[in-house]
């Protein structure tokens, strides 16, 4: 039997970005690959079946898969320079509760299967659960084959590197026919279990999460020998469009809007750009504020007349089925944990993504920092361990136990 933390310390040195700190870890690069292969391992080593659908997200079943299937898991892939617990957590705990389950000779009355999603963070290709995404249809296939990253690699190649069949990648409603719920824990991103001295919680809801890219057009120029009256230097409006992201944020109630990318071309330091690209992450508790605050910073950008948007994704708010929590499973959890909060999310999640077409459940485990995306995240051992044992009180409940 393993504790989270144990198996979390197994693949604590993969992906360590020494440039950045953190993490980075993205999809199909060797590093992710890498941490398939433990995944893949640890979950064999426990009696699991591993098989990857043609998504690129990995499945290990307990049993033969079947209809009506219980499923846990998260992902492992990282945003560029990420915490250690963000996605890994979730995995891990999902095998740490396979192994508790297992130690008690439980087995489940229904197929249930342990899943890792690729492409969690959109790290690599920019759009968010990316692996969950094409397993439910929720991203037009052939869009996503032509998704390409920093290096101008194409998904459709990047799946083929992997050993996947690009023209496969796409919704598997064979797949999806089999999935009852899906129940994911993840560290939480934020301070709700920290002010509720708590150190598990249950998902109320997720932030509806649109992404878009603009690029703001100019004039590449001389740094020295152009004066500024001469310019059109793209960066301008670039950062007035940084600003009135914020602004149009500060206007709905409870929403956020991030700019944490600009990449000016051609990028040299004595160089007026001529063109600066700018990635957009804005979320509200619905998608139609979300939309309505991007129209207001579209309105910004387009004062800048040179700019043209790319809208990445939009994802509709979603609620987390709290039945699962609900039951006597509640009151088990109470009775070992203590109070288990019911709190809402500003991150996004597969969870989110599934529950379109299936019933979901979240489970958080207290972040002392309450920093996430960032090499300070954290999660206490116990906490981890209670989180794993929650779920596993979950599982119990839930495949006949
Ligand atoms: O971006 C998010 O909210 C999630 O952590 N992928
Ligand atoms: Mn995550
Ligand atoms: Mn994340
Ligand atoms: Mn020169």
């Amino acid at each position: 039997m393993s504790t989270p933390s144990e198996l979390l310390d197994q693949i604590g040195d993969i992906g360590t970005d020494h440039g950045r700190g953190g993490y980075s870890r993205h999809v199909f690069q060797p590093v992710e690959l890498e941490l398939r292969e433990w995944f893949t391992a640890a979950a064999t080593e426990r009696g699991l079946t591993v098989s990857g659908d043609h998504n690129g997200n990995l499945w290990a079943w307990w049993g033969e898969p079947g209809p009506n299937a219980l499923v846990t898991g998260s992902h492992l892939d990282s945003v560029p320079g990420g915490g250690a617990f963000d996605g890994p957590l979730g995995v891990a705990s999902a095998l740490a509760a396979v192994d508790e389950l297992r130690a008690s000779g439980f087995t489940p009355n229904r197929p249930l299967a342990l899943v890792v999603f690729a492409e969690e963070e959109g790290g690599r290709f920019g759009v968010p659960c990316l692996g969950s995404r094409l397993l439910t249809g929720s991203i037009d296939a052939d869009h996503a084959r032509r998704l390409r990253d920093p290096d101008g690699v194409s998904l459709a190649e990047a799946a083929a590197y992997a050993g996947l069949d690009p023209a496969a990648l796409g919704a598997d409603e064979r797949l999806l026919g089999n999935l009852g719920c899906f129940i994911e824990l993840h560290v939480e991103q934020g301070r709700g279990l920290i002010d509720q001295s708590a150190a598990v919680g249950v998902a109320s809801s997720i932030l509806a999460h649109g992404r878009w890219r603009f690029r703001f057009t100019g004039e590449g120029n001389h740094a020295g020998a152009t004066l500024l009256e001469d310019r059109k230097d793209p960066m301008l409006p670039a950062a007035r469009f940084v600003l009135a992201a914020r602004e149009a944020a500060r206007a709905v109630p409870g929403a956020r809007a991030t700019v944490g990318r600009i990449v000016p071309n051609p990028g040299g330091t004595n160089v007026i750009a001529s063109s600066a690209d700018v990635w957009l992450d804005a979320r509200a508790s619905t998608a139609e504020d979300t939309r309505a605050m991007l129209a207001e910073i579209e309105a910004a950008a387009a004062d800048a007349a040179t700019s043209e948007g790319c809208t990445l994704n939009v994802s509709e708010e979603s609620y987390s089925d709290t039945v699962y929590f609900d039951t006597g499973v509640r009151d088990e959890l109470v009775r070992t944990l203590g109070d288990v909060p019911v709190l809402p999310t500003g991150a996004g999640h597969d969870a989110g993504i599934l529950a379109a077409r299936i019933p979901t459940g979240m489970l958080f485990v207290r972040n002392p920092t309450g920093i996430s995306h960032a090499p300070e995240e954290f999660a206490e051992r116990d906490d981890c361990t209670a989180g794993a044992r929650a779920l596993a009180t979950v599982l119990r409940e839930q495949a006949g136990g």
